[in-house]
């Protein structure tokens, strides 16, 4: 057994829901196995939760929530601040396990736990600066103002491709203001949470924390995720996946006047002008498409490129790609990993083919990789193609390592292609000339959640909201005032006066 399995208590066989300390026992013979896309070795196994442990999960967060919202909001702070400690602790075999489940470079899995970290860390501060406005009254001995309270019980549904990451923006955030959170992590990496739950229910122990305020259950889509995302009691979903789960999910909650945070598929494009330096240009084009081996929602999927330098451009990046190391990312001399199975694999050669057929060129790489060290059938050589904004394969998120060469010749031109996508999560320009910046940044410019200038359209700092436009879905985590998505806005109107005036001058003498 690998030595991070034992250090994070993670067992042979582990139960699929815990309302916080406690891990409630799930049915064995709904088991599930998980083993890894890096050499297939067995990771864990995991006895599903169903409809039983969904309502005790639902029961114990209900019951949670009535205390939880009481608590000063600093002393929640603290409870967040010292899980960010076990993270801290434990960074290294958590990031091992989210390498290992996930098949992310080790140095990324480790840097998915420092997110983690950083907003625990903003969470913190956020405590303290849980404010609202006060607002003139148009009525004499009045005062109005707007105050944030606690929404409820908030359903965090994340995907295998940020394992842990994506739960602590919603969890952390949430739990500061007063909210409970009921974790659904992806079927596909569900013992990196399963591994984060176990080290947080320490500070939770410790600490008191009533059984509820941090749950985690995973089973079956029709048996788990279908019924969160129906359940009046859950006021808020916070979705991260895929364009055709956030449709589900979005109408599911709409039906039910539910509110749902969606950060769902990205189609993003760097554009690459003639007076870009190169220098910055070439490794952070490089990075974005084949870190996580193209699968992030901010993954470059597109180069827009300035004619004049368009074949120098294409060589110099077959040149670096040339130069990948492809293998098992807990080398830490490895560059690409292994994607997260063979669907997957098989999905990014259905898009190549479906390339060539509408006219594009693949021009390197492609290939799914055999041989030794390569057995899962898991790793594929990242490609560069070329190909027309408008194909319709160009048009679709394939969360795979393809990048997209497409040629331009005026600004206009490229920034119409940047937008010319269903998607507007991520995008960046890469130039030096003043000009384009502030045009790619002005209302006529990118019409993305995330606009970069001279670095690459991954990587996004956990202080800024993060989320997307159009088919990204609309929602923000993370950062900033995002906040304000978890609690429930209140307009308070206070008479302090000896009469009883009525707003907009209506007269009501009785
Ligand atoms: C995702 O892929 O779902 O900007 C999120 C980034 C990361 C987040 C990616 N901070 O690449």
């Amino acid at each position: 057994m690998q030595e991070f399995l034992h250090l994070l208590r993670l067992e042979p066989v582990n139960q699929g829901a815990s309302t916080g300390v406690n891990w409630l026992t799930c049915d064995s013979s709904k088991q599930t196995t998980i083993t890894s896309p890096v050499d297939g070795g067995l990771i864990g196994k995991i006895n599903k939760a169903g409809a039983k442990e969904y309502d005790q999960v639902l029961a114990t967060a209900e019951k949670a929530f009535q205390l939880w919202r009481v608590m000063p909001a600093p002393k929640r702070g603290e409870i967040v601040r010292q899980i960010g400690n076990v993270l801290r602790e434990n960074k290294r075999s958590l990031g091992q396990l989210v390498s290992y489940e996930m098949g992310k470079s080790l140095q990324e899995g480790m840097g998915e736990v420092q997110e983690m970290i950083d907003i625990c860390d903003f969470s913190v501060g956020l405590s303290r600066q849980l404010y609202g406005l006060t607002i003139a009254s148009e009525r004499p001995n009045h005062r109005m103002m707007e105050t944030w309270q606690p929404l409820g019980i908030v359903g965090v549904v994340t995907s295998f491709n940020f394992p842990v990451a994506v739960w602590a923006w919603n969890a952390m955030i949430a739990a500061v203001c007063g909210d409970v959170v009921i974790w659904k992590p992806s079927h596909k990496t569900p013992l990196s949470a399963i591994a984060t739950q176990n080290l947080i229910a320490d500070v939770l122990k410790e600490n008191n924390v009533p059984e509820g305020v941090f749950s985690l259950i995973t089973g079956d889509t029709r048996e788990i995720s279908e019924r969160i995302t129906q359940d009046h009691r859950v006021p808020l979903i916070s979705a991260t996946g895929s364009t055709r789960m956030g449709k589900i999910v979005g109408k599911a909650c709409a039906e039910r006047f539910g509110r749902t945070i969606l950060e769902l598929g990205g189609n993003n494009a760097i554009i690459l002008s003639q007076e870009a330096d190169l220098k910055l240009a070439l490794p952070a084009i490089v990075f974005g498409a084949v870190g996580t081996a193209g699968q992030r929602c901010t993954t470059t999927r597109r180069l827009i490129v300035h004619d004049s330098i368009y074949e120098s451009i294409r060589e110099k990046l077959v040149t670096a790609y040339s130069t990948l190391r492809i293998g098992n990312p807990l080398d830490e001399n490895n560059h690409v990993g292994p994607l997260i199975d063979k669907e997957a694999v098989h999905t990014m050669q259905e898009a190549l083919k479906k390339l060539k057929e509408q006219g594009g060129k693949v021009v390197f790489g492609g290939e799914v990789l055999s041989g030794k060290g390569y057995e899962t059938g898991t790793y594929v050589r990242p490609a560069i193609c070329e190909a027309k904004n408008d194909y319709p394969i160009v048009q679709e998120e394939t969360f795979a390592p393809i990048l997209y060469l497409i040629r331009y010749k005026t600004i206009d031109e490229a920034i119409s292609y940047q937008n010319g996508v269903a998607q507007g999560l991520s995008s960046a320009i890469f130039t030096n000339n003043m000009r384009e910046m502030e045009q790619f940044l002005s209302p006529v410019g990118s019409d993305c959640g995330i606009a970069n200038v001279n670095i690459g359209t991954s990587g996004a700092e956990i202080g800024g909201a993060f989320g997307g436009e159009k088919e990204t879905g609309g929602g923000h985590e993370s950062g900033s005032d995002s906040w304000k998505m978890y609690m429930r806005r209140q307009t308070v109107t206070i008479n302090y006066g000896s009469t009883v005036p009525l707003a907009q001058g209506i007269k009501f003498d009785l």
